[in-house]
């Protein structure tokens, strides 16, 4: 079955209900609507379309574009032709994209007028293998007869639909292969595990080409029937007078939007009521307990945090029913097996810190073509069950089960939601002229959660103006160091290793 199946309850049920509602505030205001039964023919004529460019079966399809209607219709078309799509982060500059289009190889890149300016960036060679780069602004161009359906596709569970890429701790981002039967694990799960209704209206301002928005948030209000208002980003006014006076009942975001809403409800008098809501989930990030329990004292409302990661879709939530305990991530979700282990992989009784192993049918199956990473990501069990491990530092409480997640065995770095490893940046430093050594950190910030710093070894002064507009135009600007530290030399264990715990303490030259 494919994944698209998932919304044919709706489809016979409500066909006339709106399933999709997107506005851009800063562009035309006017709302674009799809009701159930819109979105299917839509979704099949952009099939069709995608069917007579020659995508098929296993055909990799990169997405690089912001919120839009089209990128969920055109998302919908590529799982129901079997084909995977590559979504990439819009953030994401000539670096990363290079490197996901010579890795994935996509044989289409789906991609907006506005972004065309970063995809010039790119070289003849690196786009070589595209047969097509189309601008959904251009689709009239391009797309076939309004009523137009495609030749159906045998697609199974356990074929892919995904390949989404996660920072890699070697320095370069690894393709999660996600199948149809990952998604449908993690979107069941949750339409049981949070009482979702058909009634239920999400307003949606996280970005599609990530899990927390596409799995958690779409996916689910698809299948749920519910109503998703889209968004193309997160604007604090615009959430404010939803939250309180749209027909929202369900809010998703990262810590950073949270910490963002509590600092202006805590300055806004009368105070807006969000009493009509249902539900607000966080995840992505760690939520600061304090952060919790003030959004709390100022809206009546718990926020339900939950754990995920790309490579697994969701895999802990706190209850629904029951206590949301601030500073966890409760308790596995619904077909989501869990062990905390040593370093030697045993198992760790109620009480004790160590790396949390994940399984279910939620878990993807590997890295695309990469059998070495896919192999050290997982362990087997005397009864030859399959085990994830996450890199998550975890902790059970003995008496109420619930899961604290208390740091990563890795050097990952989460910056408002968005993960950076300091691997690829150090790689990236290096080729700086007169960058000798050079070591990121995470440092913690009040508003992103972390930022990364860096520590450089250099042959002089370095204008270090140009070094950060090099740097912006190779990566995403979030991982792009935001402070500068001076060394003469990094400090180094006896086999070499950097000690990173040092670097973080040190007595460092900050930007000069
Ligand atoms: C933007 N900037 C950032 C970030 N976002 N810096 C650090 N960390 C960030 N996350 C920088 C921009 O580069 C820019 O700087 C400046 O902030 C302002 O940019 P702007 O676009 O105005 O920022 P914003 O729109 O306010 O974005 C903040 C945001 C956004 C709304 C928190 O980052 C966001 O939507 N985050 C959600 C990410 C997410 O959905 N993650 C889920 C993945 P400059 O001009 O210097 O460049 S994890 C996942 O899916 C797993 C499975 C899970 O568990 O959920
Ligand atoms: P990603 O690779 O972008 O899917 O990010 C997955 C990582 O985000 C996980 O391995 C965790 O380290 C982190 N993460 C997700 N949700 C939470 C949470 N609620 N609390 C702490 N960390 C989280």
């Amino acid at each position: 079955m494919d994944l698209t199946r998932l919304f044919t309850i709706p489809l016979q049920r409500t066909p006339d209900k709106i399933a999709l509602e997107f506005v851009d505030p800063t562009a035309d205001p006017t709302p674009v609507t799809y009701t159930y039964r819109e979105l299917h023919r839509a979704a099949d004529r952009w099939a069709a379309s995608l069917q007579a460019l020659g995508v098929t079966k296993g055909d990799r399809v990169a997405f690089y574009m912001g919120n839009r209607p089209e990128f969920v219709l055109a998302y919908l078309a590529v799982i129901r032709l079997g084909g995977i799509m590559v979504p990439i982060n819009l953030r994401y500059r000539r670096r990363e994209i290079r490197h996901i289009l010579h890795d994935a190889t996509p044989r289409l890149l789906l991609t907006e007028d506005r972004q065309q300016a970063v995809l010039d960036e790119l070289d003849p060679e690196d786009r070589a293998g595209l047969e097509h780069v189309l601008s959904v602004d251009q689709a009239a161009n391009w797309l076939a007869p309004e009523d137009s359906t495609p030749e159906p596709a045998m697609v199974h569970g356990d074929d892919l639909a995904l390949i989404m890429y996660t920072s890699g701790t070697t320095g370069r981002s690894k393709g999660a292969m996600i199948s149809h039967n990952n998604v449908l694990a993690t979107v069941t799960g949750l339409l049981a595990a949070w009482a979702w209704q058909a009634d239920d209206v999400l307003f949606l301002v996280l970005p599609l080409f990530h899990t927390h928005g596409l799995v958690v948030g779409l996916h689910c209000a698809l299948a749920a029937g519910a109503t998703t208002r889209l968004r193309p980003r997160f604007q604090l006014e615009e959430t404010v007078r939803e939250l309180s006076s749209g027909p929202a009942t369900l809010f998703f975001a990262v810590p950073t939007i949270y910490v963002r809403l509590v600092a202006a409800l805590r300055e806004m008098e009368p105070r807006p009521d969000f009493s009509r809501m249902r539900l607000f989930c966080s995840g992505s990030a760690p939520l600061a307990a304090e952060t919790h329990q003030e959004f709390t004292a100022l809206t009546g409302h718990q926020i339900l945090e939950r754990y995920g990661m790309t490579e697994t879709g969701m895999n802990f939530s706190n209850p629904y029913a029951g206590p949301r305990i601030p500073g966890t991530v409760g308790t596995p979700l619904p077909g989501v097996f869990a062990r905390i282990v040593d370093d030697q992989g045993n198992d760790l009784p109620p009480g004790q810190e160590g790396e949390l192993l994940v399984r279910g049918s939620n878990v993807f199956d590997g890295y695309w073509q990469d059998p070495e990473k896919t192999a050290a990501s997982f362990s087997h069990d005397a009864q030859g069950n399959r085990w994830f491990h996450t890199g998550d530092l975890a902790r059970m409480d003995p008496e109420t089960g619930y899961v604290t997640l208390l740091g990563r065995r890795h050097e990952l770095i989460i910056s408002g939601g968005f993960n950076i490893y300091p691997r690829e940046i150090e790689e990236l430093l290096l080729t700086y002229p007169g960058v000798r050594e050079a070591a990121v950190v995470g440092e913690p910030h009040p508003e992103w959660g972390e930022v990364p710093v860096a520590y450089l070894v250099t042959d002089g002064p370095v204008d270090e103006a140009a070094l950060v507009a090099w740097a912006k135009r190779e990566l995403a600007g979030f991982k792009v160091p935001r402070r500068f530290y001076y060394l003469d030399a990094l400090p180094r264990n006896a086999m070499g290793k950097v000690q990173k715990h040092l670097l973080r303490s040190s007595q460092s030259t900050p930007t000069p």
